[in-house]
């Protein structure tokens, strides 16, 4: 029911987003292994400006000063994700208690603050030895993951209920074996189609293994990187074209999980590749969820384009439009997007685990942050998510990214998300303007005229 002083139900969660590499640092200490990411990055030409995330935001040493910053805003919930060679140094095998101890404290850390922790258990960085062992396209690492997973809930599912088990295995998958611009930057279709797959199937078997260890009502979910797909016009080869581009960026993951079974166009396309599929899978990657994660950041307008192997589709930019360093800013995608999964899939809740915005920010000469651009952006987009939930919608929380500036993966440094600036050379904090504002809307609701 919604409260009548916010306009939001008081037990929605309003928190913020982070992942391990892109904040933690500390790469070397307390028995941590390195990750694809740490490979990666020390790979020269790889990143923008040569950067890493050796130190990043020093999140690993400064966490309390952290939570406490969070706190501050008025969150009640945190989204962050766990470090698997920190868990499992080697991927498997012996558990490395300090940096299990490390994520231990942290749960306790938030709970003593009141916030309810959303632990991400896969955000992108791959332990090396597993991908020295073949990585996400050997199905051996579906063990593993499973291994992984079975060790972070026994040690925190007497206190964690949310988990999410991967971040938007699209990137992991093809960004990482595809497209080659993330860790491990192999560009190989075949090694890309059974990655994804055996993302899939890893996070099946880590919802089962989180659900047999945890000693509490466990919510399992997983979070996609999703966008509102539109033809470039109405032509039918465009219209086509949008719809093979949605299949591919957003009912990839989302057909198997939410229906068992991959979309047909891409079945098809993809079939000349071989499959890695085997008997039984599909029904296993149907496991049920307890939410769909959402991360939205802009729509894909798409046309037919013959050059694009496989899909024969490509983004086009908007002429027209507002953009932010990144890419396009469209609020009403947001909505469209809660609607048509809340249609489509009839997900038992979904959470906006992801929504944001890049900007260049500095201090100004009174050494404030203001980011207003920031504040509308977020403001729009709570307004879509307001909207849909006035239709009926189940939606159970809105996480910004980030709570942090940090590592921004092959862009480095260059572009800031956090609602709390750093400055990486003292590692100072300064909340922005846009922290303000957030603690605001968490206790007040959104200002009259949001939209
Ligand atoms: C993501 C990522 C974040 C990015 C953010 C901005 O899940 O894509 O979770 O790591 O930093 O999306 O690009």
């Amino acid at each position: 029911m919604a409260s009548p002083s916010t306009g939001f139900p008081s037990d929605f969660f309003w928190g913020c987003a982070t992942s391990a590499y892109q904040i933690e640092g500390a790469v070397a200490e307390d028995g941590r292994a390195p990750s694809i990411w740490d490979t990666f990055t020390h790979t020269p030409g790889t990143i923008a400006a040569n950067e890493n995330g050796d130190v990043a935001a020093d999140h690993y040493h400064r966490w309390q000063e952290d939570l406490d910053l969070l706190q501050a805003m008025g969150a009640n919930a945190y989204r962050f994700s766990i470090s698997w060679p920190r868990v499992l140094p080697q991927g498997k095998g012996k558990v490395n208690a300090a940096g299990l101890g490390f994520y231990d404290r942290l749960v306790d850390g938030l709970l003593a603050r009141g916030i309810t922790p959303f632990v991400t258990l896969f955000h992108w960085d791959l332990a090396q030895a597993v991908q020295d062992r073949g990585g996400w396209p050997a199905r051996a690492t579906v063990a593993e993951f499973e291994e992984y997973a079975r060790a972070v809930a026994h040690r925190l599912g007497d206190r964690v209920t949310w988990w999410i088990t991967h971040n938007e295995p699209f990137f992991s998958g093809v960004g990482g074996y595809f497209l080659g611009n993330f860790a491990p930057g192999l560009v190989d279709p075949v090694a890309a189609l059974h990655a994804s797959h055996h993302l899939l199937l890893s996070h099946a078997r880590a919802a089962r293994a989180i659900r047999d260890e945890a000693r509490g009502p466990a919510k399992v979910g997983l979070a996609l990187s999703l966008s509102a797909v539109q033809p470039a016009s109405s032509s039918e080869a465009d219209v086509q074209a949008a719809g093979r581009f949605d299949a591919f960026t957003n009912r990839w993951f989302l057909d198997p999980v939410m229906r068992g079974e991959y979309p047909a166009e891409l079945a098809q396309r993809f079939a000349p590749l071989g499959t890695p599929i085997e008997p039984g899978d599909m029904q296993e990657i149907h496991e049920p969820l307890d939410f769909l994660g959402v991360n939205y950041y802009s729509r894909s307008i798409v046309r037919h384009d013959d050059a694009t192997p496989f899909l024969e589709a490509a983004q086009v930019k908007p002429e027209h439009g507002e953009f932010s360093l990144m890419w396009e800013v469209y609020p009403p995608g947001l909505f469209e997007l809660l609607d048509r999964l809340w249609r489509d899939y009839h997900p038992p809740l979904l959470l906006v685990t992801e929504n944001g915005m890049p900007l260049a920010d500095a201090p100004d000469g009174r050494g404030h942050v203001e980011d207003g651009e920031r504040i509308s952006y977020l403001a729009r987009h709570l307004a879509q998510v307001q909207r849909a939930m006035a239709r009926g919608i189940r939606v159970g929380g809105y996480f910004v990214w980030s709570l942090l500036d940090n590592f921004e993966w092959a862009l480095g440094y260059s572009m800031r998300f956090g609602l709390v600036y750093v400055d990486f050379a003292s590692q100072k904090r300064i909340p922005k303007s846009s922290a303000e504002w957030f603690h605001r809307v968490i206790q007040h609701g959104l200002p009259q005229g949001a939209s």
